[in-house]
């Protein structure tokens, strides 16, 4: 009965672990809004990314419990400016958007290019917003700016939009489904001087596009989520999943030996 269950477990470990198996993936930022009150969006990934709500960022209740509220006319939050943040490629980004309007250009969250005032070109990092009832993804690949609208969102219903690129091929999401997949986009993301990692603002320097409405389940990972990844992350993220999956088999295998 014992190995039956110990092969249960593994029999599921592996059906777990070998959808997944691949570049380790480090979650770099995790915001899941549920500290419910307060100036601070506590970053869930234990890099100690904690973000700072500006100008009257208010909480209300999102998709997965808590979420923020921008007023869409200076709200915004401040995630810092850690090099973590400036993630050449191999990247994925997440969150949980309502817009009040769908319709003008709201960036939700990402990295933009620089820390200067300007509009310097290139302009974006990596960020994701809503613009003209669409998810929007820019990008900036080996010094051009890339500008994709996708898939569709519409004004007041929660949507989660997600954006994937491993040095090769763009790839945006929309309720975890592909909306845009543009490759031979050879190249990386570069950047100028610390830019800080912004929720529901362009840049906090440039200020302005001001997302209006609700996030909620903001994620900045250092790794490409599988499309069965992101779909799992709609439901909430777990930080421990941020462990390599191979090593995460191992540890766990190891534990299941010795616990008999
Ligand atoms: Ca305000
Ligand atoms: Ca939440």
């Amino acid at each position: 009965m014992r190995n039956l269950s110990l092969t249960l477990a593994l029999a599921a470990l592996l059906a777990a672990g070998f959808t997944s198996i691949g570049v380790a993936q480090d979650l770099v930022l995790y915001f899941n809004f549920e500290e419910g009150s307060g100036d601070t969006a506590m970053d869930g990934s234990g890099n100690g990314n904690h973000g700072t709500l500006m100008n009257g960022v208010a909480r209300t209740s999102g998709p997965m419990g808590g979420a923020v509220q921008f007023d869409g006319a200076d709200d915004f939050i401040d995630a810092g400016n850690s090099d973590m943040f400036q993630i050449a490629n191999n990247v994925t980004l997440e969150a949980w958007v309502n817009s009040e309007d769908a319709g003008p250009t709201q960036f939700a969250c990402g990295t933009p290019f620089d820390d200067g005032a300007e509009w310097d070109d290139p302009w974006v990092g990596q960020q994701i917003g809503v613009r003209g009832g669409a998810m929007a993804t820019w990008v900036s690949i080996a010094g051009v700016d890339r500008e994709y609208d996708s898939g569709s969102i519409e004004s007041g219903v929660w949507t989660h939009i997600a954006f994937t690129f491993d040095g090769d091929t763009a790839i945006s999401y929309v309720n975890g489904v592909e909306v845009a997949n543009n490759g031979d986009r050879d190249g990386e993301t570069t950047y100028g001087g610390s830019p800080s990692f912004v929720v529901g603002v362009r840049s906090k320097e440039a200020m302005g596009e001001f997302f209006k409405g609700a996030i909620d389940e903001v994620a900045l990972w250092n790794g490409v989520r599988t499309p069965e990844q992101i779909q799992a992350d709609m439901g909430g993220i777990e930080p421990g999943g941020a462990v390599e999956p191979e090593s995460k088999l191992a540890t766990t295998w190891g534990n299941l030996k010795r616990d008999r």
